[in-house]
């Protein structure tokens, strides 16, 4: 997992209302509407209504590298943006959780070095952003694609997030090709597939021509300049949750409408929607429990 630095984050809650703008313009859904396709949530008027009622807190973590400036306060705009009644605790770390919980937050959101997880505590489950981060651009690339069935797409990089995808392409029942700078990655990546998920995926060696081979590429390396201008046609579809983002500016540039990429945002509006569900599926006093 990449750590963010302030620079990647800091006008994410200022521009809130033109990233949803964005979004429409290349997948045809809001943040929020992502979140719920990538959850497998239909009923985005629904999730509205229910939304300010699923109270959430965040919590700065000082473990680790520490506290990032301003990225407890850009998650909590990012939930508020998307209808949640969310706040920022007062303090970091174990008194941060004890004020969350007397707060009567449901959900409580954290982070450090290694994992950012929303906790469902009532709930006793955990929502994994690497996981929620991969069926949300899974599910933003079938949504540019117009759907994915018996499709090709590549899979660029084959960490926790490309593992993740690999599994979201599969029920998309797409035909998958994952490649890796580390083959045996790859490799592995195909055996788990095959062993955990009864599914065949293709492991190119080549990278370069696999890239230029597929017209629907999921970038989930944390590298930059992975896919450049030469290999763009007027087909060419990405989807990329890494960071740094791999495409090269100019790359991004002739993609215009057919790159789906932020830093932060799509993985926490997954992660809240995800969250949802968990606790619906148990029944939110004076809302029906809508989704098992
Ligand atoms: C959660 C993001 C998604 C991409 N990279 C991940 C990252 O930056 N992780 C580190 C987060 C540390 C947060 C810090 C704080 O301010 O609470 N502990």
């Amino acid at each position: 997992m990449t750590r963010l630095t302030h620079k990647d984050i800091n006008m994410i809650s200022a521009r809130l209302t033109d990233h949803d703008s964005y979004l429409r313009s290349v997948t045809g859904r809001s943040l929020l509407g992502i979140g719920a396709v990538a959850t497998g949530i239909d009923d985005v008027v629904f999730l509205k209504q229910v939304a300010p009622a699923i109270p959430m807190a965040v919590v700065p973590m000082r473990s680790g590298l520490g506290i990032i400036s301003g990225f407890a306060d850009t998650v909590t705009d990012v939930l508020i943006h998307l209808g949640f009644t969310a706040r920022i605790t007062r303090h970091s770390d174990v008194a941060g959780f004890v004020e969350a919980m007397q707060m009567g937050a449901r959900v409580v959101l954290a982070a450090d070095d290694d994992c950012f997880a929303a906790f469902c505590y009532r709930q006793g489950k955990v929502v994994d952003n690497s996981i929620a981060t991969a069926n949300a651009f899974a599910a933003g690339l079938d949504l540019m694609a117009g759907g994915l069935v018996e499709k090709r797409v590549l899979i660029l990089g084959c960490g926790p997030v490309g593992r993740q995808t690999v599994k979201a392409l599969l029920q998309r029942k797409a035909r998958i090709t994952v490649a890796d700078r580390i083959y045996e990655k790859a490799a592995g990546l195909a055996e788990w597939a095959k062993a955990a998920l009864d599914g065949t995926i293709q492991v190119a060696r080549d990278i370069e021509a696999a890239i230029m081979d597929h017209d629907r590429i999921i970038d989930a390396t944390n590298a930059a300049d992975v896919i450049r201008t030469h290999h763009i046609t007027a087909n060419t579809l990405v989807s990329a949750p890494g960071m740094p983002c791999g495409i090269s500016p100019r790359a991004m540039q002739k993609l215009g409408r057919r790159i789906l990429h932020d830093p932060l945002q799509i993985g926490v509006a997954a992660m809240a929607c995800d969250a949802v569900r968990i606790i619906l599926a148990k029944g939110l006093p004076g809302c029906p429990g809508a989704w098992t």
